[in-house]
């Protein structure tokens, strides 16, 4: 088969193309990405030397290069995990999250109508349902869940979710949609939340937790997200939505607290601060459907996760210290400076 991946330099797109070409040596993958800001082609290294691996780059709102692309490979499945995904960005400056992950995503189902495919897959975040409260630890988000988002993320993210249904029903178009819940691993950009903590620790330089600290993620290793979506473009049910999670929850702190205590270093660095406008208080995700429907189940639980993801950054410091040398080095100066 030969499978799209968009967004395949940045964090997940990444572990994905390796998920596959470990997993699906037969498959070939072609991966767009534009190179913003998350994506790297450092990333990719070790993938470039694969003959069934072929990198493009690339913008999916640009309609002339992707219609190009499409007409060059006979794509069977299209995975879109390109996207600006960074919620506090979003706030910054919405627009470029509508452009690419409202229009991004148009733009690839057009071309997916005019070529033909098999199947079309949206990679979603739990973060279009918005939040649960924090006392009622019996409430999770179900496929059935009210969409209702809170920030400019996850409102074009939403967006992006009904248009492929729409197209799916007005189109026929062959989709597919998973909704999953905060990742964390090998390759995660140093400025969401586990990567960051992880390298200011180990410069010793402070963590800045937003409000108490008190809002909740539920944590899914990346290698968990990757095997869930490989298991639905190749057998879950067209039209559907999957949810993926993996009843990892754990408030900010104690995930701080976590990679404080692994990296033996003082909880004085933890420094509270202005709140993130907007913040949704708790998600935790029912992956029921997926499990019974397909048989998945993360394999990773959070204690093996962490610290397998700490070995990797500390084993990596190159790949990490890169970015933070860039531009990286004034967004966190814009970012963090009044809060
Ligand atoms: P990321 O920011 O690390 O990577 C995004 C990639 O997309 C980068 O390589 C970037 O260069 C590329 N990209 C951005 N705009 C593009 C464009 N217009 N055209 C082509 N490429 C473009 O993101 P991530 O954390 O790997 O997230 C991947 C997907 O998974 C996103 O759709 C996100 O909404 C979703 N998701 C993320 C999480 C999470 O915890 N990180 C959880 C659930 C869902
Ligand atoms: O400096 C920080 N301090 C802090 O307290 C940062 C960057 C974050 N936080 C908090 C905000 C959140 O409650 O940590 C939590 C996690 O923050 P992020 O890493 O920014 O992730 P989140 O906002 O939960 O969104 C992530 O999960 C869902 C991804 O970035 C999205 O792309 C995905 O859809």
């Amino acid at each position: 088969m030969n499978i799209l991946v968009t967004g395949g330099a940045g964090f997940i797109g990444a572990n994905f193309v390796y998920y596959e070409l470990k997993n699906h040596p037969e498959d070939r993958i072609v991966c767009l990405d534009k190179l913003t800001y998350a994506g790297n082609l450092q990333t990719l290294e070790e993938a470039m030397k694969n003959d069934n691996f072929r990198f493009v780059k690339g913008d999916i709102a640009d309609r002339d290069c992707v219609f190009r692309l499409f007409e060059e490979e006979k794509f069977d499945i299209v995975v879109n995990f390109a996207a600006e995904s960074h919620v506090d960005r979003s706030v910054e400056n919405p627009e470029i999250f509508l452009k690419t992950n409202i229009l991004g995503t148009q733009t690839l189902m057009d071309a997916c109508r005019k070529y033909g495919i098999k199947r079309y897959h949206q990679v979603s975040t739990d973060e279009v349902y918005g939040d649960l409260p924090l006392d009622r630890p019996d409430l999770f988000f179900t496929e059935e869940t009210p969409i209702h988002t809170s920030s400019p993320y996850s409102a074009s993210k939403a967006s992006a979710d009904l248009l492929v249904l729409a197209y799916a029903r007005t189109f026929k178009l062959p989709v597919s949609i998973t909704r999953c819940s905060n990742n964390y691993g090998p390759y995660h950009f140093p400025e969401k939340l586990i990567p960051l903590m992880i390298s200011r620790a180990l410069a010793d330089e402070s963590l800045p937790v937003y409000g108490k600290g008190e809002n909740v993620r539920d944590w899914l290793y990346v290698e968990d997200h990757c095997s869930a979506i490989d298991l639905v473009i190749r057998k879950g049910r067209e039209g559907e939505v999957y949810n993926i999670g993996g009843h990892n929850e754990r408030t900010n702190l104690e995930v701080v607290k976590t990679i404080l205590k692994l990296l033996s270093k003082p909880e004085s660095l933890i420094t509270y601060v202005t709140d993130r406008p907007g913040h949704d208080m708790r998600y935790a995700i029912d992956p029921t459907k997926i499990h019974t429907e397909l048989g998945w189940l993360p394999e990773t639980t959070f204690d093996k996760g962490i610290e397998q993801t700490i070995k990797w950054y500390l084993d990596n410091e190159d790949w990490w210290k890169n970015i933070l040398e860039g531009d990286y080095q004034n967004y966190y100066e814009r970012m963090y400076k009044n809060r």
